[in-house]
């Protein structure tokens, strides 16, 4: 009986955990001034987060007029950025340090 009870707890908890998951930031790996995914899939018409890792020496910024977000990140360094609750399209981002290479979309849906 408290084995039964404790695998429902289980569970529950498990059920509760799983919306959390979903907020899990999601990451924007930036290597040899290019990132990765080039494509970030959102929810539209909620807040959603970006861990943006960068893998290389140098600084970069997070730049996104569409977003209206700016962020510089130092080199092997990582920085979380938060996006507003957009609606349904596409938002180019890039690294303005290096715009030739690092080109990005964030796709909310
Ligand atoms: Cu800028």
């Amino acid at each position: 009986m408290l084995l039964r009870l404790a695998a429902a707890f289980a569970l529950v908890f498990l059920g509760l955990a799983a919306p959390a998951m979903a907020d899990e930031p999601i990451k924007l790996i930036l290597k040899n001034h290019k990132f990765t995914p080039s494509t970030v899939r959102v929810k539209a018409n909620q807040p959603s987060q970006i861990l943006f890792i960068n893998q290389d020496d140098t600084a970069e910024e997070f730049d996104s007029a569409s977003l209206k977000v700016e962020k510089v990140v130092a080199g092997h360094s990582q920085g979380k950025i938060r996006l507003r609750a957009l609606a349904k399209g596409k938002y180019t981002f890039m690294g303005e340090f290096h715009a030739a290479t690092a080109q990005g979309v964030v796709i909310a849906e």
